[in-house]
């Protein structure tokens, strides 16, 4: 076995350090990295907090002429994960797949070995349909076009997005909430806090900055009294309060959650 693959199956890496390697200025994907140091206390640098020299990093790893190095390939898009000297990962739900375990925000393998798999899919449903398909509402032809381009198809994907998917999403995690793995329904899985509850707490939150008055209708209504629940236990939690109360943490803006009133009309 060579000297990388025992350092790699190491069990406990966790004193190297972590940094987040993200845009600055907006939450963005980011948001659920920082989350989930922030909530299980774990120490970690966020190159977006250096406006300029936050940027070139991301500007650096995604350039046309990086192709990696021995271990890592290229990243597509932030955010990545840089870990110690020689790890640098992609793609948000890897980069928490991978975070879980060190950072006890997945059930112990031993106890559960299951257990990061659904907390997996739970994180993947609610990327898709509550940050990914969010986004695509404002931009729904292309990411490189301006809004105002592409104002007419955004405002018919919005009618559809607030009538049919966020009630279909949000409707899943009632029902997820309501089951019994969930042990009790205070949290997704296993009766516990895990990086599944974060991620859902953020895409709820930013949901309510985008669609404020979609989300308040369906607060409301008492459908999703679980989730809306399960925003509240969070955003309560004492180290996520006090993390939200920081400066630490981004304020929405043009990023994925933006609020454009006409997108959030009610009864056209
Ligand atoms: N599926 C990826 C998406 C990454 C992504 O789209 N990142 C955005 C910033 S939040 C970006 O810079 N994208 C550039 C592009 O798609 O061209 C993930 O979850 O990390």
């Amino acid at each position: 076995m060579s000297t990388r693959a025992s350092k790699r199956q190491k069990p406990n890496d966790a004193d190297k350090p972590f940094q987040l390697i993200y845009w600055p200025g907006v939450p963005g994907r980011g948001e659920h990295i920082r989350l989930a140091f922030e909530a299980s206390g774990t120490p970690y640098t966020d190159v977006s907090n250096k406006t300029d020299a936050g940027a070139n990093c991301v500007l650096t790893q995604i350039d046309s002429s990086n192709t990696g190095d021995d271990h890592n390939p290229p990243a597509l898009a932030p955010p990545m994960l840089k870990h110690g000297d020689d790890v640098l990962i992609s793609q948000t739900p890897n980069i928490l797949l991978y975070l879980g375990p060190k950072l006890g925000l997945v059930p112990d393998v031993n106890d559960d070995p299951v257990g990061a798999y659904h907390i997996n899919a739970l994180v993947l449903t609610a990327l898709d349909g509550l940050s990914n398909e969010a986004h695509d509402v404002h931009h729904p032809v292309a990411v490189s076009l301006y809004y105002e381009d592409q104002k007419p198809e955004a405002l018919r994907k919005a009618k559809d997005y607030r009538e049919v998917r966020l009630p279909k999403f949000l409707g899943y995690f009632e029902r997820v909430l309501a089951g019994p793995a969930s042990k009790g329904g205070e949290y997704l899985y296993g009766g516990k806090l895990t990086y599944a509850d974060l991620v859902l707490f953020q895409v709820v939150d930013g949901l309510s900055f985008a669609f404020p008055k979609r989300i308040g209708k369906m607060k409301e209504s008492g459908k999703y009294e679980k989730v809306f629940g399960l925003h509240e236990r969070v955003k309560g939690l004492e180290k996520v309060k006090a993390y939200l109360e920081s400066d630490r943490r981004p304020k929405y803006s043009e990023g994925i959650y933006r609020h454009y009133p006409e997108l959030d009309e009610e009864g056209e």
